[in-house]
């Protein structure tokens, strides 16, 4: 498998190359596949502090952070605004990922990041997003999310559940495309498992694999950042409009500034989200 040239050793990539054909079968089969110890802890620290310092900031600006259940939100960001940022989205599996399901054009359209605290209810098993053809009749995956956990998660912190290899599940029936009826919670109860990744765990999933936040019960936030990238032509890229300086951009390496779907501009503008997931802003009971 070719790989994009990353500032790691030759060494370093070819290893990742066999640990990325598994993930890429598990991602298949799954709709999620994981690269342990991906970072450091000290490393993952420094992303917590970056997505508490800009949490309490977005939840005073109006549209600045939305409501994904209670007590649970989502905040897009300004990749200048994570000072991992560049190190993340260069990490060999990230690329590797990337490439080898979205093909050597993806196009990396957002970042953010979920935040559920004590208190957070049950979602509704959902998908983040309608199922585009390619994935319901072809079974190709067409964008991912790459998700990093910002603190060791317990069985109190509402962990992420995932009902396997549904994400070739059709949906078009379903409420907004995006919530199955209520009669098929038992279908995805049975092939969901609870995630619990540890700092500096990298996770990649299909956002049409079933999925929902659970019932979080301890007083430690569990924040988790979440990057989108799409194959071209998936059209989530005009949904967003991510915005980095002139400075930034031109500091990125070559292989960001070629996948790195932005703007340059004098100024980055803090992110006013207009659209709420609509289905997402009530908890639910565990067995809905
Ligand atoms: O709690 C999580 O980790 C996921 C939340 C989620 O799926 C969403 O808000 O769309
Ligand atoms: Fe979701």
């Amino acid at each position: 498998m070719e790989i994009e040239r990353t500032p790691t050793s030759t060494q370093a990539l070819s290893a990742e190359t066999g640990l990325v054909q598994l993930a890429v079968e598990k991602l298949y089969r799954d709709g999620i596949a994981a690269r342990r110890g991906a970072f450091s802890q000290a490393w993952v620290q420094n992303l917590r502090n970056d997505i508490m310092k800009i949490f309490w900031e977005s939840i005073q600006r109006p549209g600045g952070a939305i409501g994904r259940g209670p007590r649970r939100w989502y905040v897009e960001v300004q990749p200048e605004m994570i000072s991992g940022f560049v190190e993340l989205t260069t990490h060999p599996w990230f690329l590797a990922m990337s490439e080898a399901v979205l093909g050597p054009d993806f196009e990396i359209v957002e970042i953010g990041f979920d935040i559920p605290f004590e208190g957070a209810q049950y979602q509704p098993w959902h998908r983040d997003f309608p199922s585009p053809k390619e994935s319901y009749e072809e079974r190709r995956i067409t964008s991912l999310a790459f998700n990093m956990t910002a603190v060791d998660v317990t069985a109190e912190m509402g962990p992420f559940e995932i009902a396997l290899g549904t994400q070739w599940d059709d949906g078009r029936s379903w409420k907004h495309e995006m919530f199955p009826p209520r009669d098929l919670s038992p279908r995805f109860a049975e092939r969901a498992i609870r995630t619990f990744p540890k700092m500096g765990d990298l996770s990649c999933r299909s956002a049409l694999t079933i999925h929902r936040g659970t019932a979080h019960a301890s007083m430690v936030p569990r924040p988790v950042l979440v990057v989108g990238v799409d194959a071209p032509g998936a059209g989530h890229a005009a949904l967003h409009d991510m915005q980095v300086t002139k400075a930034f951009y031109e500091s990125l390496p070559d292989v960001l500034k070629k996948h790195l779907v932005c703007r340059v501009v004098e100024k980055p503008e803090p992110i006013t989200q207009k659209h709420d997931i609509e289905g997402l802003v009530m908890g639910v009971d565990k067995d809905y």
